[in-house]
């Protein structure tokens, strides 16, 4: 330990603790903005400056360490100015139109400038220009970025991604996309993680919901939404509201409230999905020899983009079964269409994910299976959808909640831990066990693959064959996965793959909360309600069973090859 004195009190912290931490333990608090805990301590925003003691220059309390001895003050006079003026040069080169900006109320650098009582500036603006591409799901705002480098940490470090880079000199220098002059014609996986990351709005998601508007007040269109399993156990966050509170039956009120005509449930999709992939993974097990293994999920659109981009030797070796966003769609627009009565092309669907790569998934050309229109129109983020609560005036806390729509509302507790990391491949594992054995396994067989580790192995017996699987999350780890695999240090049978880390609980398009890693929190709500569910089997939730009865068939059958699974090279 080291002895310290801040703001005139004396302290012991163990030695090479930051000032912040120090400080911090001290129950002070010293202002951040560009500091991320781990993953960017790099001092470059100057808003944590402290004096201490017996040296003129100030110290950033984010990256330098106590000494013993140490005199430090972190709210003088010399203190408070530096901050209001490294603030004031931020402000400078940000285009600081908080009254029309999505992050007003969640941007630290509003509340930073807010704290310091900044209320003009003598800097001349000098705002940087725009440029890129508004169609494109991820959008960067030149004109907002604060160079934090949190988005090229996050890529780099923890996606494997290296998306972004440095460039320019001086007052010119700034973030944008590395080696190619636009973020599509680069390697992004659309994990949305700098989104997540930025403290400010300089990236964001595409947002679509003005289609959405369009779509309600067209009286030709019936507006479904499908709600993916992680969204409820986050989007209550924006509002305040516990999950208890903010249920997927509250969610669907507010949706019904704001027009949309049947509000149902990607946890059923979820279901389909693994028998459609379980059944995929028997079969190759029976014929080893037609096979390469390991098969790999292929639900994360993120996690797709990734392998063509960065491993494209590996594509083949994806499940053809689409995801279930994908096979919700092309349900919805043949099987459910008919149900309703209503021509496929006037369903308008919805889909409602914590995801940017979604956006771009339900624009791949070959998903049209149902009827030739995308299966899937539109992909809301959670972000965007919490806006148009608050846009319709919606006070969620005091609607009562709705029952989702029959039959494609109701998923087992197996599809609703697919917004965890590890929940497909458990989800995948209970039901083919089942399909292999004639059984049903304790629904808590395979829980290991459960937690937020990055890169879990665990080997199950499945009626005395051993089956090998792997579960990553974060492309950092999935590549270090592949890698391992390339180099023939590590042999799967199945291996689960999402592009965010803790999956799609924390997904890109989830509510943002500065420096906050939510994903366990959010994953353990989704495992809670999946042991509360009286279906634990994808294979006995009854829409599933009525679906393959009525309209599908077998798994793999002909009708469910074409509706529900595709080719990752097309
Ligand atoms: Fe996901 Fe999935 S789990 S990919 O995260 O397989 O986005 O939640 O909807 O499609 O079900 C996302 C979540 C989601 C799909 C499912
Ligand atoms: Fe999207 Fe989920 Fe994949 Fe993240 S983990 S890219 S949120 S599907």
């Amino acid at each position: 330990n080291v002895r310290i004195w801040i703001d005139g009190h004396s302290y012991h912290v163990p030695e090479r603790t930051t000032i912040l931490d120090a400080a911090k333990m001290a129950g002070i608090q010293i202002p951040t903005l560009c500091y991320w805990k781990g993953l960017n301590e790099i001092g470059a925003c100057r808003v944590c400056v402290v004096e201490v003691e017996g040296y003129e220059r100030l110290f950033t309390a984010c990256n330098n360490t106590v000494d013993e001895g140490m005199v430090i003050w972190t709210n003088s006079k010399k203190v408070r100015e530096a901050r209001i003026v490294n603030v004031q040069l931020i402000l400078s080169q940000h285009n600081a139109n908080c009254t029309m900006c999505t992050r007003s109320g969640n941007c630290s650098l509003q509340k930073v400038a807010n704290d310091l009582g900044i209320m003009d500036s003598p800097y001349k603006k000098d705002i940087p220009a725009q440029k890129g591409n508004p169609n494109f799901p991820l959008i960067r705002d030149y004109t907002k970025c604060i160079k934090c480098m949190r988005c090229i940490q996050v890529c780099d470090k923890i996606q494997n991604s290296h998306i972004w880079d440095v460039v320019n000199t001086g007052s010119r220098t700034t973030v944008d996309v590395r080696d190619v002059y636009s973020l599509e014609d680069s390697k992004c996986a659309l994990c949305g993680q700098c989104i997540t990351h930025c403290p400010v709005n300089a990236l964001h998601e595409r947002d679509d919901t003005d289609s959405v508007y369009e779509a309600i007040d067209d009286p030709k269109k019936v507006v479904i939404a499908q709600i993916a399993p992680s969204i409820r156990t986050a989007w209550g966050e924006e509002f305040g509201l516990s999950p208890d509170v903010a249920t997927v039956e509250r969610l669907a009120e507010a949706l019904h409230m704001i027009g949309f005509d049947f509000i149902l449930d990607t946890d059923f999709s979820a279901d389909l999905t693994i028998m459609e992939e379980a059944s995929e993974f028997l079969d190759h097990l029976q014929h080893p020899t037609d096979h390469k293994f390991p098969m790999f999920t292929s639900c994360c659109p993120g996690w797709v983009r990734f392998v063509k981009a960065h491993y494209p030797e590996f594509v083949d070796q994806l499940s053809t079964s689409k995801s279930p966003q994908q096979m919700f769609g092309a349900i919805a627009k043949s099987y459910y269409a008919k149900l309703l009565q209503v021509e496929p092309e006037n369903i308008y669907s919805v889909s409602i994910m914590p995801c940017l790569a979604k956006k771009q998934e339900c624009d791949i050309p070959v998903m049209n299976d149902a009827c030739g229109d995308p299966d899937v129109d539109v992909v809301l983020t959670t972000r965007e959808v919490n806006r148009m609560i608050r846009r319709a005036y919606i006070i969620p806390s005091e609607i009562k909640e709705r029952a989702l729509d029959m039959p494609l509302g109701l998923g087992s507790g197996a599809g609703n831990i697919f917004g965890a990391t590890g929940g497909v491949m458990e989800a995948a594992l209970r039901t083919a066990y089942h399909f292999a054995t004639g059984h049903n396994p304790d629904p808590d067989a395979f829980r290991e693959v459960r937690g937020m580790e990055g890169w879990k192995e665990k080997v199950f017996d499945m009626d005395g064959t051993s089956v090998k699987v792997a579960v990553a999350n974060g492309l950092g780890n999935a590549s270090r996965l592949l890698d391992a695999l390339k180099a023939g240090k590590v042999s799967y049978d199945f291996v689960e793959v999402m592009a965010c880390p803790g999956g799609c609980v924390g997904g890109g398009g989830q509510p943002i909360h500065d420096g906050k890693f939510e994903a366990p929190e959010r994953a353990g709500v989704l495992y809670r309600q999946d042991a509360k569910n009286v279906i634990r089997f994808s294979h006995e939730n009854p829409s599933i069973k009525e679906v393959y009865q009525e309209f599908l068939g077998q798994p793999n059958s002909e009708r469910a090859h074409h509706l529900l699974h595709t080719d990752h090279h097309a």
